[in-house]
């Protein structure tokens, strides 16, 4: 037994004092244990053994069903590390205030400690987490998100570089509610939730906000992105990732099926929310998904929008606050074919296509294991990861971003990136289709303050010979009556053949202020049901809305300081420009 690892769990143990301490070896027998004790317990229902073998329902209390980010705090040891993009909480005060919150509340509950590797097993860019949980829900979430139990424990050996992470459910009180991150000493302390952006440790709180910072020290980059290879008719493949803001379609964009017009293509997921980039000897950009399966948001999903999970879900999957229909299916809003006539809501309650309420919560999930997704890519559990070409960013914009648009270069792409803005979802606590400007999709995820991490971005750009060319995409925008203009989807598949058309040198495209844009003759098209007067809007840059723009990410770059790296300022004033 790692002996630090052993005087932690029992330091934890003392503090919390639980009825018993149990370690997860990862097992199918412990899976099925801990299943069976949910089911007991009435936390999981199972599913119909048919059509969904293996799999779950779940409900989370009602006030628990998002990430909560005003109760989410970077206690790092200068406030002026945390940054204005998070909440700084003085990390002494913050441990007085867990010491008291942790004390004694585990009692007469059982102590499971999680060992899990996020990345692939033996990659050289995995990291080892210890996840200390009261909440039985969490395990069976980590044992599909993460490579988790003896496995991980056996690659931590005796070495004390762990991510330690202690969660416990409290009593789900929306007040006491806390999920700190101390990014000095790699440690996470979550209390009062079980939803899984607050509980699932390994994920948004590891994989995110502390790897964020391992990746500063250690000169790599973890990232709120998907990872999708491309491989054409020839059997090239072409790696892209891809940033978009929580409930934005990354997971759709992930699994994407090419429309028939691009017979003879395949697309591969490697990831669809985290992702992991590491310089390669090769002067490329070489990355991971840390994760081990999808926590997908179920509303919206259906066959139009993502044939592949809707096939993946249907074994050894767990569903939480979607409905749930009498023949012990779950059911959510978007899903093909007609409602149910009867069903079981996301708060238990009787529903019928007449309450007028939503059955499934906006942000309800399916928690999938990886390989349950026959798209999943070859080179998922590769330790060396894949080579990127191409990053691109995107957000929920009704109007201003075009379709598509790539940077001049990386530095001109990192200010791209800097000044994301999207319309705010479920996902998190909060006002809905509200635009906040959020840098790379890591507003809630980067562990540290955001002049720091672009000047990052602009680091790693120089250490690498051939970086990935940025590009910008828009999927949401819309004509005068509100209706989306782009089919989105599968068809987004005619946006990423422009972008691989890029990459290889080729892909024509007019030079505007804002970067390179598609002649609307450069995107295959055929198929699409696009019109021509539509393709040009979709197009259109309007440059007054673009100088509106320039002020508010002045603004918003104004908050951070003598932090904002000057490529940032002179990158705007570049755009200013050109525009006029
Ligand atoms: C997620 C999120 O769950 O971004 O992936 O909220
Ligand atoms: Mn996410």
């Amino acid at each position: 037994m790692n002996p630090v690892l052993k005087s932690w769990v029992d330091e934890i143990a003392a503090l919390t004092a639980p009825a018993s301490v149990y370690w997860c070896d990862g097992s199918d027998a412990e899976d099925q244990r801990i299943k069976a004790a949910l089911v007991a317990d009435g936390t999981f229902t199972p599913l119909n053994a048919e059509k969904f073998p293996g799999g779950f329902w779940s409900r989370s209390h009602p006030s628990d069903v998002a990430r909560t980010e005003q109760c989410t705090f970077i206690c790092s040891e200068h406030a002026e590390d945390t940054g204005p993009n998070n909440n700084w909480m003085d990390p002494v005060e913050a441990r007085q205030h867990l010491q008291k919150l942790f004390s004694g509340c585990m009692k007469g509950r059982t102590m499971y400690v999680i060992p899990y590797c996020m990345g692939p097993l033996g990659s050289p860019l995995s990291k080892i987490g210890i996840e200390i949980t009261d909440s039985a829900y969490v395990v069976a979430n980590m044992r599909i998100m993460s490579r988790m139990g003896k496995a991980a424990l056996d690659q931590l050996g005796n070495s004390n570089d762990f991510c330690r992470g202690v969660h416990s459910l409290g009593q789900l009180e929306p007040a006491s509610r806390i999920i700190a991150h101390f990014p000095e000493t790699r440690e996470i302390w979550s209390f009062g939730s079980g939803y899984g952006g607050n509980a699932l440790l390994g994920k948004k709180c590891f994989a995110l906000r502390i790897a964020s910072v391992q990746g500063r020290d250690e000169m790599w980059m973890a990232e709120h992105m998907l990872i999708l290879g491309l491989e054409s008719p020839a059997g090239e493949t072409i790696y892209v990732a891809a940033a978009f803001p929580s409930a934005c379609g990354k997971t759709n964009l992930a699994m994407l099926e090419p429309p028939a017009a691009f017979k003879g293509w395949k697309a591969w997921c490697v990831g669809d929310d985290i992702c992991w980039m590491r310089p390669g000897p090769d002067g490329r950009l070489w990355a991971i998904n840390p994760e081990a399966g999808f926590f997908g948001v179920a509303p919206g999903t259906s066959n139009k929008t993502n044939t592949n999970a809707m096939a993946m879900v249907h074994k050894n999957s767990i569903f939480t606050n979607t409905a749930m229909t009498d023949e012990k299916t779950p059911w959510w809003e978007g899903m093909d074919g007609a409602p149910p006539a009867h069903a079981i809501d996301w708060q238990g309650k009787d529903w019928t296509p007449e309450s007028g309420t939503k059955g499934a919560h906006p942000n309800s999930r399916f928690t999938v294991p990886a390989g349950n997704c026959k798209m999943l890519s070859p080179k998922f559990n590769d330790p060396m990861g894949v080579p990127i070409s191409a990053i691109i960013f995107g957000g929920r914009r009704a109007k201003t971003a075009p379709l598509v648009f790539q940077s001049f270069d990386w530095q001109h792409g990192t200010f791209v990136g800097a000044a994301m803005a999207s319309e705010t979802t479920a996902a998190a606590a909060g006002a809905v289709g509200v635009v906040r400007r959020d840098p790379m999709a890591m507003l809630p995820f980067c562990g540290y303050d955001f002049g720091s991490y672009f000047a990052h971005w602009l680091k790693v750009g120089k250490a690498v010979k051939n970086p990935p060319a940025v590009f910008h995409v828009n999927w949401f925008r819309t004509d005068a009556d509100g209706k989306f203009l782009w089919p989105g989807f599968g068809d987004n598949m005619r946006v990423l053949d422009w972008v691989l058309e890029r990459v290889a040198g080729r892909g024509e495209s007019e030079k505007t202020a804002i970067g390179w844009v598609p002649k609307a003759s450069s995107l295959k098209l055929e198929g699409s049901g696009v019109e021509p007067a539509a393709m040009k809007e979709l197009l259109h840059i309007d440059r007054s809305l673009w100088k509106q723009e320039t002020a508010d990410i002045e603004n918003f770059f104004g908050k951070f300081g003598d932090r904002m790296p000057k490529e940032m300022h002179t990158e705007l004033a570049s755009l200013r420009l050109r525009l006029g």
